[in-house]
């Protein structure tokens, strides 16, 4: 299988390194509008054809799929490009500006009859794909509450300089993962309040933003995030989880730790931390892993003819709450989701 990467910045790195770790895919062309960032992916994954330009790279290049890593500016007309050229294609995070650009790219790749699956690796750390499997075996019965929360002080300005200019920042970067993690273990919601604040004066976005959410099947969570968080430990970039359910209660804790109690007496700890790759670095490591299994479950799915589990259609549903906690933060109301 051959693909192409679009984007080599930040975090394109780690998708390279997990790509060469997977079986039968081969990254066989790069695209990137910055020369230095170019040159070097190629030198550091021995990629020979390079590009400038990502149209003049899908005219030219014979490949299957498309890995897009550019942030979100450049995701629709890159995803339209794809659908147009017959690629499937994989899309970082945050998927798109707005609602409207998210179905379009979705409308576009359906179209096409192509595979597009949104980079939304968080519910894919093994920590939390622990804790979700478990809930979805029913280890607390029928969920009632939940909360997901990512309190930390790392700073991820050096490495992702655009998070402190842009106008968005904690719910569009980091609350979209936790989101979605709400989603993947207590599903769709149908309301959601939030709060926002910022109290870096540094940036420009928000950096502290507190959602709650009432969920379809009758449970409700609290969404937490924040960037101005100091403690210890500081537990970047680990999500703590807490669901109770009528038949016990499940807490992922910070240290990778998963304890589950049954009718509130007997307890089982499992270490659910994540594998340190070769290539990975603490913290990051517990993000790095994540981000290989889900290139091999798009890489799976592509095989087997299965849907992935974030697609696009998928994450429709993830953006909108993003959306929504904007709008409810703006507006100091409850929102109803579609
Ligand atoms: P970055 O700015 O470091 O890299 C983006 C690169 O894309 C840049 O080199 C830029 O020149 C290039 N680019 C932009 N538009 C282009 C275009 N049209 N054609 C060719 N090249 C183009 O950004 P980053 O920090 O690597 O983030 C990239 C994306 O990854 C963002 O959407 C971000 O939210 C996401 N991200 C995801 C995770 C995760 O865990 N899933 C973690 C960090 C970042
Ligand atoms: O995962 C992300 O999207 C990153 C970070 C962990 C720094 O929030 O931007």
């Amino acid at each position: 299988m051959k693909g192409a990467l679009i984007g080599c910045g930040f975090f394109a790195q780690n998708q390279m390194q997990a790509w060469q770790a997977i079986d039968g895919v081969r990254i066989t062309a790069i695209c990137d509008r910055d020369p230095v960032r170019l040159a070097d992916t190629a030198a550091r994954f021995g990629v020979a054809r390079t590009y400038a330009d990502a149209g003049a790279m899908l005219a030219a290049e014979d490949l299957d799929f498309v890995d897009i890593a550019t942030t979100v500016a450049a995701h629709r007309p890159l995803v339209e490009a794809a659908g147009q050229a017959g690629l499937h294609a994989i899309c970082q995070k945050p998927f798109a500006e707005t609602m409207a650009d998210a179905r379009a790219m979705v409308e576009a790749m359906d179209r096409a009859g192509r595979t597009l699956m949104v980079h939304e690796n968080f519910r894919w750390q093994a920590p939390v794909r622990a804790a979700i499997l478990a809930l979805r075996g029913g280890a607390v019965g029928r969920p009632f509450f939940g909360r997901f929360s990512f309190r930390s002080g790392h700073d991820v300005f050096s490495g992702q300089p655009y998070l402190a200019t842009d106008p968005r920042f904690i719910i569009q970067d980091l609350g979209i993962h936790i989101l979605d993690i709400a989603r993947a273990a207590l599903g769709d919601a149908t309301r959601l309040a939030a709060s926002t604040a910022r109290i870096n004066p540094a940036i420009r976005g928000e950096d502290v933003a507190t959602i709650l959410l009432d969920h379809a099947g009758g449970a409700t969570s609290v969404v937490d995030c924040s960037y101005a968080t100091r403690r210890q430990p500081e537990t970047f970039p680990q999500t703590l989880i807490e669901v109770e359910g009528s038949a016990g209660t499940l807490r992922l804790d910070a240290g990778y730790r998963l304890v589950i109690q049954r009718d509130g007496a007997a307890e089982e700890i499992r270490d659910v931390a994540p594998p340190l790759l070769p290539w990975a670095t603490p913290p990051w490591h517990n993000i790095q892993h994540s981000v290989q299994v889900i290139q091999q479950h798009f890489v799976d799915c592509l095989r087997g003819g299965g849907t992935p589990e974030t697609s696009g259609q998928d994450n429709l549903q993830t953006l909108a709450l993003v959306e929504a906690a904007y709008a409810s933060a703006a507006a100091g109301s409850r929102i109803a989701l579609p």
